[in-house]
């Protein structure tokens, strides 16, 4: 599977109280809802889309109850991103591009092994289209990913070849952002794909859980929040973001 667990753990010897909270917070203890998004923070709205939830080509499970967890919180940041898993016809990720092969099968490519899904977010269908419901207009950019024919991109940062950029590390960092606040589905894949790639680049990293929801293929699930946490994500819920009422200066 094209999952990347590779970076080293963390010490959690000699923290200072502020990384003991961020510890805390880390491994899902509550905490007081101290988490607040500013000028330097971006909300990243990974594939929510109607492919991804009920009705759509590879639904996830309650998908669409992150959408009004993520219109609320998206009030308070005045930086966000979508992304659009966007693949043609054909797609190397699909089953059906390999004969004999069957949606959750694997098959070794040239970047590694690669989950076999079905047919799904086909370009400028209306499957791909992002959830009707998602409400947060202020979002500036939306990069799609997995267009390129015989490349698969979980992540929002890099494609599966491991070379090709989106350009999203850069346009982040040419905007003053240093904190990504990620959500959308699915968490095992394309968040949790795209969370390690935003601490790779250098970004402080929260995963918010209760505004995403997993696919959870073989133990996929619990081997993303592990490497998630060996990485230095933060694993937050949305109670623990504080949400200032009114328009985020920036
Ligand atoms: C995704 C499987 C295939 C995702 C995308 O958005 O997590 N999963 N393509
Ligand atoms: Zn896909």
């Amino acid at each position: 599977m094209n999952r990347r667990f590779f970076l080293k753990t963390a010490s959690l010897c000699g923290m200072t109280a502020a990384a003991g909270l961020a510890a805390r917070v880390a491994f899902g203890q509550s905490a007081p809802a101290s988490i607040e998004p500013g000028a330097d923070s971006v909300l990243l709205v990974v594939d929510t889309q109607n492919c991804f939830t009920s009705g759509g080509t590879l639904a996830v499970k309650d998908g669409e109850q992150i959408v009004p967890v993520i219109n609320r919180i998206g009030k308070a940041f005045a930086n966000v991103v979508l992304t659009q898993d966007w693949h043609p016809r054909g797609h190397v990720s699909f089953a059906s591009s390999h004969p004999g092969k069957k949606p959750f099968d694997t098959v070794h490519l040239s970047y590694g092994t690669q989950v076999l899904w079905p047919d799904h977010c086909i370009q400028g269908t209306e499957d791909a289209g992002l959830r009707q419901d998602l409400d947060v207009p202020q979002a500036q950019l939306i990069i799609r990913k997995g267009y390129h024919k015989n490349v698969d991109s979980y992540s929002a940062f890099m494609e599966a070849d491991r070379h090709t950029s989106t350009g999203l590390g850069v346009y982040l960092k040419a905007h003053g952002i240093r904190r990504v606040f990620v959500t959308g589905l699915a968490t095992d894949f394309c968040v949790a794909n795209s969370a390690l790639d935003a601490r790779a680049e250098g970004f402080d990293v929260y995963v918010i859980e209760d505004a995403t929801r997993a696919v959870d293929l073989n133990g996929s699930l619990a081997e993303a929040w592990d490497a998630m946490r060996r990485a230095g994500v933060k694993r937050i819920q949305s109670s623990d973001l504080r949400l200032v009422s009114g328009p985020v200066k920036s």
